[in-house]
């Protein structure tokens, strides 16, 4: 089959679908990095991937990956730490019983791991570090927080109604220190080097640009340059443009948070 997504020539990505043996409403996908693979590696012993992660499906393009920055998150971490995996996408708007099994709460991501499945993507980051330490991903505990008021500022701002109370600037705040502390400690949270910090907040930042830019035709102010770099940093790695949402779907899946 053609790939589905891959938006690097470099990098060329593969799904290969696997007929789901669990639900005729969930799609498998089986998905890794050719260039990834080692010579001396078979296809199919590289291809025994004993890692499932269940995904959002796109509401616009069902057999494609939906808007979940928490799924992303997940998906990069195992990404950049080059593992092989499977991913099921779920229908959200009809979720599956095989998956509420999985996940009682109706909630991605949940990743299956050693046998056993995992939710809340804090909790599948660190078990994904100290299962496959290499290579290393932690943040240091005292860099680990940096940008973590950003999103909920940013779910402020979205929500508001009154163009005066208070939200913009609070959002603005928050990028103001962020931009302040890259200057000084970028271009990364954790200097020169990707961390599970900048894997959690880039999907984040991903979904703030286009939901302001759609919804309040808001964007990152230029007083804020390292803010704008770092995200156009995040934004252009390949495991990122591999791992991301429909535009689409990350507009239509606020949707509902600014209409209430
Ligand atoms: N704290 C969780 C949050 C996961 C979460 O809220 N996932 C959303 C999608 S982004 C979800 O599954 N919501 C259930 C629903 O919309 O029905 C994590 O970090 O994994």
């Amino acid at each position: 089959m053609s790939a589905p997504i891959t938006a690097n020539a470099m990098l060329p990505a593969v799904f290969i679908r696997s007929s789901s043996t669990s639900t005729s409403t969930s799609t498998s996908l089986r998905f890794f990095s050719l260039s990834r693979i080692p010579r001396s590696r078979s296809l199919s012993v590289r291809a025994s991937a004993q890692i499932e992660v269940c995904a959002k499906a796109s509401s616009t393009v069902p057999t494609r990956l939906g808007d979940c920055p928490f799924t992303q998150r997940v998906l990069l971490t195992l990404e950049e730490k080059h593992l092989p995996y499977d991913m099921k996408l779920v229908d959200f708007a009809n979720k599956p019983d095989w998956f509420l099994k999985i996940s009682p709460e109706g909630k991605v991501p949940v990743v299956k791991l050693e046998e056993k499945w995992i939710a809340d993507s804090d909790v599948i980051a660190q078990a994904l570090e100290e299962k496959y330490p290499e290579p290393p991903l932690a943040t240091p505990p005292d860099k680990a927080s940096v940008g973590s008021k950003i999103f909920p500022s940013f779910i402020g701002f979205l929500k508001s109604k009154d163009p005066n109370d208070g939200t913009e600037q609070a959002l603005l705040n928050e990028l103001t220190a962020f931009n302040d502390y890259l200057k000084d400690n970028g271009p990364f949270i954790n200097g020169n080097v990707i961390s599970a910090a900048d894997l959690s907040l880039g999907p984040k930042l991903y979904h703030m640009e286009i939901a302001l830019g759609h919804y309040k035709n808001w964007s990152v102010p230029e007083s804020l340059p390292y803010v704008k770099n770092y995200m156009k940093l995040i934004f252009s790695l390949d495991s990122f443009i591999k791992t991301r949402a429909l535009p689409e779907d990350v507009i239509a899946g606020w949707r509902p948070k600014v209409m209430g």
